[in-house]
């Protein structure tokens, strides 16, 4: 039988985690799930954050690092979305686990927003320049979907996105593609990986594809539910260059999962959870940011080319 790469040594758990934590913030209960940017030389993380207040729901603030490891908390939240712009109630409530990607000069960023308790999340496209101003497009995805994820470029003259329709509590969920002429009308739906392995048996989910000379890197999280409750591990996925719908490799086992105290205890136990990862090239670097238990963010940094060559060995 073909040996199986184990993934999990790669990436290595920076000794400053975890980097963004609530007890340095009053009056905040949970900082988690960042989405990651370079902007101007530094470090834009794309944060949920729960308060302690008596409002349902989280907000997205930006933290800024110079050096990638010490984050200063925006106090203010950075997507605002109009209640009654668009012709359904979208509320501006539950605005979390946003997907960025930097397309020429503009970042657009994929954000899951809860239309109502009924339908559950529906996607909001929307962008900035500068990290100051934000601008929301258009809803671009039915509910439920989560996790969309725009590809950085066209590929033969389409825009691309990954996403996870389905999933919810006790449910199923896989990834799908779709492609588009101008990032708001999405077509050509296409099944790409269902759940594969013992690590994510119930669901996986996309963050924005990183390009990389053997193909698309995608790095995913991936739930599992044993009897202690759901565990969400992360792991990534390589995609054809050309035909994003085709899996050249996945990694066999997850690159992390909840290990430390800081991921096994929060405010929900066993979780790791990316929304994107950062690529140096030059450095041969993936630096990965993630949430942790759902309270706190982490940072784990390894080899760029031995992640994507962990899911080549492994198809
Ligand atoms: C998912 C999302 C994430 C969260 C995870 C674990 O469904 O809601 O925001 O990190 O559950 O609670």
């Amino acid at each position: 039988m073909k040996q199986m790469t184990d993934a999990t040594g790669i990436l290595k758990r920076h000794p400053a985690n975890p980097l963004l934590k609530p007890e340095d913030y009053p009056g905040v209960m949970q900082i988690f799930n960042p989405s990651p940017a370079m902007y101007n030389g530094e470090t834009i993380l794309l944060v949920s954050v729960i308060l302690f207040k008596p409002v349902r729901g989280a907000e997205t603030r930006i933290a800024r690092s110079k050096d990638g490891i010490h984050f200063m908390l925006e106090e203010e939240p950075f997507i605002k979305l109009d209640i009654g712009r668009f012709p359904y109630d979208i509320i501006n409530r539950h605005v979390i686990d946003n997907r960025v990607t930097l397309i020429d000069d503009t970042y657009y960023i994929l954000t899951p927003v809860c239309t109502s308790e009924f339908d559950g999340p529906a996607t909001v496209l929307g962008k900035t320049r500068d990290f100051k101003t934000y601008e929301p497009i258009e809803v671009i995805t039915l509910p439920q979907n989560r996790g969309a994820s725009l590809f950085p470029e066209k590929i033969n003259g389409k825009y691309y996105k990954l996403d996870r329709p389905g999933g919810g509590t006790g449910s199923f969920g896989s990834i799908w593609l779709s492609s588009s002429s101008n990032l708001t009308h999405w077509g050509e739906f296409r099944p790409v990986l269902r759940p594969y392995n013992s690590w994510n048996w119930s669901k996986i989910g996309p963050t924005p594809p990183i390009k990389t000379e053997k193909g698309w890197l995608v790095i995913i999280h991936g739930v599992s539910t044993p009897c202690d409750g759901p565990h969400y591990s992360i792991g990534a996925i390589l995609l054809d260059l050309e035909n994003p719908w085709k899996v050249i490799g996945k990694t066999y086992s997850t690159l992390l999962s909840p290990e430390m105290d800081s991921e096994t205890r929060g405010r929900v136990d066993n979780v790791v959870f990316p929304c994107g990862a950062i690529a140096d090239y030059a450095k041969d670097e993936l630096r990965l940011y993630y949430g942790a238990a759902d309270t706190r963010i982490c940072l784990a940094t390894g080899s760029l080319s031995e992640t994507v060559n962990a899911c080549l060995e492994n198809i």
